[in-house]
């Protein structure tokens, strides 16, 4: 039998998807059939000529998002400082030599911030180092990103207040109202983004994670009402596989979610499985990890709200999870340390392969 593209790939589709890698076209590819994309956070060291990670960064990813060189802090040490774009110039240039697009992440985080912030207060404070990062940032790569992480983890239940929200800087600065201010001026200088509000710790069944629900649907129903550009919400969905899950909870919260007229992307996807992986095999390790993703991840592929997914990291051998009091080595992304496709690459392809809705 002659062998044509079309049997090579329906041969590699009846095997199992890990061992199909060379074969598939890449998650970014599988993503885009129903709309959507499949990307990964990344950082100038991983692109470097010669460095392991250029090519599951370049295969599989349509976007990239910087992991941590475009927060305000590295980009402005001191708030008496200017910003210095050149590290993240950089990156956006790569980005576009590569052809991919790129999510901004994040203007307004309450970590990671110029030294000096916490000094300041009141409306003055915002008025006179707030809103000119924001515009001058948001304005510096007013093209470049496609969404925005405007406002980063801005619900925290455990500061005690009755509206839920995290007692940021920012918050002190201006009270709950700063997230609205962001949004509106994040849409004022960069109009073509997609603005999310950024979330973690959303999707088990706990009383903690309810509350987190409870606090982020309530404020982003004040958004809504009040008109605020606010167009998406990133499940930063960093997964623990030792916490319960409950399909029904979760669902409820995204038929919220979406009835508000969201869209939802899954944004710093891994999976912290160190505490429960004694004794067990790598490949069972793994596996789990793997089997954790297609559980929490399965009812939000069927709705055309999901834009997208970005791993946070590619491969083991540079995730966050494996850094300062994380603990362990954690087996929780597409690819293992030494490159090796992961069962949750496999995971996530057959996810947007039987993707029942399409995303327009
Ligand atoms: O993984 C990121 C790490 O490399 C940075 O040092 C840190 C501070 O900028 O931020 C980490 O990313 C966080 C993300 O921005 C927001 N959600 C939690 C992530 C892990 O801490």
């Amino acid at each position: 039998m002659r062998l044509t593209r079309r049997s090579f790939l329906a041969t590699c589709a009846s095997l199992p998807a890990v061992t199909a890698v060379a074969a598939d076209a890449g998650l970014g590819a599988l993503a885009a059939r129903s709309g959507r994309y499949f990307g990964a956070a990344v950082s100038t060291a991983l692109l470097t000529d010669g460095s392991a990670f250029v090519a599951p960064l370049e295969r599989d990813c349509s976007v990239w998002v910087p992991e941590w060189q475009l927060k305000w802090g590295a980009l402005t040490p001191a708030i008496t400082a200017a910003a210095d774009f050149t590290a993240m110039d950089g990156l956006v240039a790569a980005a576009r030599t590569a052809g991919k697009r790129m999510r901004g992440h994040t203007l307004l985080w309450h970590e990671h911030l110029p030294d000096g912030i916490e000094a300041l207060d009141g409306r003055g404070g915002w008025d006179s180092v707030v809103v000119p990062h924001i515009e001058t940032v948001a304005g510096h790569y007013r093209d470049a990103f496609f969404e925005w992480d405007v406002v980063n983890e801005a619900i925290e239940p455990r500061d005690g207040g009755a509206d839920l929200m995290r007692r940021t800087p920012f918050y002190r600065m201006l009270g709950p109202d700063y997230v609205a201010e962001a949004f509106r001026l994040a849409a004022e200088a960069a109009p073509s983004a997609r603005l999310y509000l950024n979330e973690d710790h959303l999707y088990y069944d706990d009383e903690a994670q309810e509350a987190r629900r409870v606090g982020l649907l309530a404020l982003l129903e004040r958004l809504v009402r009040a008109g605020v550009p606010v167009h998406g919400v990133g499940l930063q969905c960093h997964l623990d596989i030792r916490r319960r899950f409950d399909g029904r909870l979760f669902n409820r919260f995204l038929d919220e979610v979406t009835g508000l007229g969201l869209s939802v992307a899954v944004t710093e996807l891994d999976v912290r499985e160190h505490d429960d992986a004694a004794g067990r095999s790598l490949a069972r390790r793994r596996q789990r990890a793997a089997d954790e993703v297609t559980k929490v991840l399965d009812g939000l592929f069927d709705r055309s709200a999901l834009a997208g997914v970005t791993t946070w990291g590619i491969s083991d051998a540079d995730s966050w999870l494996r850094k300062g009091g994380q603990g362990g080595d954690n087996q929780g992304l597409p690819y293992g340390d030494t490159f090796q496709p992961t069962p949750m690459r496999a995971a996530l392809a057959a996810l947007f392969t039987a993707t029942r809705t399409r995303h327009d």
